[in-house]
């Protein structure tokens, strides 16, 4: 290539045009290559220099240098447009909304038992009555001495009890009266009280689990009939179920209790038509209930002469099973969330 000004001119206009022309770093940086790189024809051109004499090589040489420094001025402002580009789309696509609301955890719920067990407490503190809790794992006297179930009594046999570290007399208790026992001892009347929670019993059918829940009440005080225990336990059923529901009490026996009742309420499902779940009867077993024995009382250290109370007990599963429309036990122990999920 010709050394001369003209060449110049126009290599210098050419290169402006591309360098600024370039859309990508990639293409900027070949245009660099094109007219500054070693093989570039700005080097070319500087390298032909020695077509020219004296005066004119040195005003040429001088020139060529000028007009790369000015393609590197080009060039740097390109750059910084384009890495400025680069960054805006960077930024653009990763784009934080922070007004957005924050991504709430998955929330879960209370167990159907929880929820039936709380509604029951719920009235009875509401009746004045306090919360009671004890022990699982009890002694023989806690769980059936107290009771008035000696050792040869038949009750034992019939609630199948688990017998745990065997010698000791250790058990896991088979009903929550341990409680009432443990509260009662060393505590003048009056009180009412009721306990909810766990017991145990050798048993396994869709109605039956070997640990199901239960809640007993119990009140002492004096004048105490039985009378007020239908009060407060029709109370409780209507609050429990509906405003219409009846109940039915029928003679039975307890060592704990005299006289004893057992007690079925009239079935809600089917409004005493009958049905699957009252099995046509119209009446569903609901619990147990009766005056508390006065050897019971003088076990703990309280007057019968004084003092008289009434005492029920009820499984806290078979009512959330009718509640919630779950057809086995066992699937209210299971923790399949498709289940839960449901309630
Ligand atoms: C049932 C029957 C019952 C009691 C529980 C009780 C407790 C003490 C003294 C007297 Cl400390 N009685 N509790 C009384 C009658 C029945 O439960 O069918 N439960 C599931």
């Amino acid at each position: 290539m010709e050394a001369d000004a003209g060449n110049l001119d126009e290599l210098v206009g050419r290169a402006r045009a591309e360098v600024e022309g370039a859309e990508s770093l990639q293409a900027l940086s070949e245009a660099r290559a094109r007219y500054l790189g070693k093989k570039g024809s700005l080097s070319g051109l500087l390298r032909s220099i020695g077509q020219l004499e004296g005066e004119e090589r040195a005003r040429f040489g001088q020139a060529v240098n000028a007009a790369k420094q000015q393609v590197e001025g080009w060039i740097a402002a390109r750059k910084g447009e384009l890495e400025g580009r680069e960054r805006e789309a960077q930024l653009g696509a990763r784009r934080l909304d922070i007004t957005l609301p924050g991504a709430a955890p998955p929330a879960g719920h209370l167990h159907p038992i929880t929820q039936v067990a709380r509604d029951m407490v719920r009235f009875f503190t509401s009746m004045g009555f306090s919360v009671e809790e004890g022990p699982e794992v009890e002694t023989d006297w806690h769980n059936f001495g107290a009771l008035n179930s000696p050792p040869e009594h038949p009750a034992r046999d019939e609630q199948d009890t688990f017998y745990v570290d065997v010698g000791k007399g250790h058990l896991l208790r088979t009903h929550t009266s341990n409680v009432q026992i443990r509260a009662m001892t060393g505590r003048t009347p009056p009180f009412r009280f009721v306990a909810p929670g766990r017991v145990y019993r050798h048993d396994l059918s869709p109605k039956h689990s070997p640990m199901f829940h239960q809640i007993e009440g119990f009140l002492v005080d004096d004048r105490v009939t039985f009378g007020d225990l239908k009060g407060v336990l029709y109370a409780f059923a209507r609050h429990l179920m509906s405003a219409d529901t009846e109940l039915r009490f029928r003679a039975n026996h307890f060592p704990f209790t005299e006289p004893s009742a057992e007690m079925d309420y009239s079935c809600f499902l089917c409004n005493r038509e009958g049905c699957s779940v009252c099995k046509g009867t119209g009446w569903v077993e609901w619990g147990g209930c009766g005056m508390i024995h006065p050897r019971v009382l003088e076990g703990c250290g309280i007057d019968p002469e004084r003092w008289q109370g009434f005492a029920f007990g009820m499984a806290i599963d078979r009512t959330a099973m009718l509640r919630f429309g779950i057809p086995h036990i066992r699937l209210l122990f299971e923790g399949d969330v498709r289940v839960l999920e449901q309630v």
